[in-house]
């Protein structure tokens, strides 16, 4: 159920348009929790796509739900309401503008940090416009995900036996985590599609800076994934499932065996599409290497040493799709 009708940006001026692709993602790995062969297949997934659904999760309906009501009832306040939680820097309420460097989308979202050190003032949320009870939900989804996350972390960990099973989800455990937490909102723009043939993009592609992240959205299309070669692939909405992307630091910690999933968001003409996701990425101390447990004998690192500060710092400075991990890499 949604009910989203008001326009939330006023022109479409200057947002990036594709040509629709066809292609529909019909070999997507699914991986259901409860199957003993799970870690294999999200093994295989991570290599080859950076990219895979999940089932069987465990997650109650009620409790995405819930979300998801909040977030409705958020996207339709009149937009003065809404701007009282932003502008983004980097969280808050944004509208269009994604990032600090010109990057723009057909797209309104609420982005939050739920890093206690970067986010609130002895315990108290500080993003104003958002009520407690909002934040309470955001928490308790997100404590969900975080476990969610540390679950498929230690099947890879076990499957590629690399030491103890939790040598990855220790780094979203941490209580100084740098997780971030996004509602997008993506209207509908009949108008434009109908005029020029072509699709207008919700959120331009990129690949995520985290270790791991976790979306969920209502049952409308947009979100597509490069495969390997480049082509474009539609992913089918399905509101019960997960889908799970690896992040460039997980590319980093396989040393290039896991692949960081290039992916965007085209906007619908009919139907809003709301998604919610969840990024888990490391302390900010913490070193972005290859771990030594997986690396084969005289096997050398890809990348130069960074920690996770480093590349957010750098991430910063980037536009959306700017290969961010192209700066770290070994020449
Ligand atoms: C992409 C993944 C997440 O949505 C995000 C984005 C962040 C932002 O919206 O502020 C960034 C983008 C993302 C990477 C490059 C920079 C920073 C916008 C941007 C242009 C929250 C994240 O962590 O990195």
């Amino acid at each position: 159920m949604v009910v989203l009708s008001q326009p939330v940006v006023e022109n479409f001026a200057h947002i990036k348009t594709c040509m629709p692709t066809s292609n529909i993602f019909t070999e997507i790995p699914v991986v259901d929790l409860l199957d003993p062969d799970a870690k294999t297949i999200i093994v295989e997934a991570c290599k080859e796509f950076g990219f895979f659904k999940v089932i069987n999760h465990g997650v109650p309906t009620e409790y995405i739900a819930q979300l998801e009501d909040e977030a409705i009832k958020f996207f339709n306040l009149p937009k003065p309401e809404k701007e009282k939680s932003g502008p983004p820097n980097p969280f808050g309420y944004g509208n269009k503008k994604i990032g600090l460097n010109g990057d723009l989308g057909w797209v309104e979202y609420l982005l939050f940090s739920t890093n206690p050190e970067l986010f609130s003032q002895k315990g108290k949320f500080i993003l104003p416009g958002i009520s407690e009870s909002f934040w309470s939900i955001v928490n308790e989804y997100v404590s969900a995900m975080r476990n969610m996350a540390c679950e498929v972390l230690e099947m890879i960990a076990e499957e590629l036996k690399i030491g103890p099973r939790d040598i990855l989800s220790k780094l979203l455990r941490d209580e100084k985590s740098d997780t971030c937490f996004r509602l997008n909102h993506y209207p509908p723009c009949s108008e434009l599609q109908a005029l020029s043939g072509r699709n207008l993009i919700g959120f331009g592609d990129h690949t995520d800076p985290q270790i791991i992240s976790i979306i969920r959205s209502n049952n409308t299309s947009g979100l597509q994934i490069a495969l390997k070669d480049g082509t474009w692939v539609s992913v089918p909405p399905d509101q019960s499932s997960f889908f799970i992307n690896v992040g460039d630091s997980l590319q980093v910690l396989t040393n290039g065996r896991f692949r960081s999933v290039r992916h965007r968001v085209l906007a619908g003409s009919l139907n809003s599409r709301i998604s919610m996701i969840f990024f888990g990425g490391p302390p900010l101390t913490e070193k972005i290497t290859p771990l030594p447990s997986i690396m084969e004998q005289g096997e050398e690192s890809l990348y130069n040493e960074f920690t996770w500060y480093d590349y957010k710092k750098s991430a910063y400075g980037t536009r959306l799709s700017d290969d961010r991990l192209g700066f770290f890499e070994k020449s």
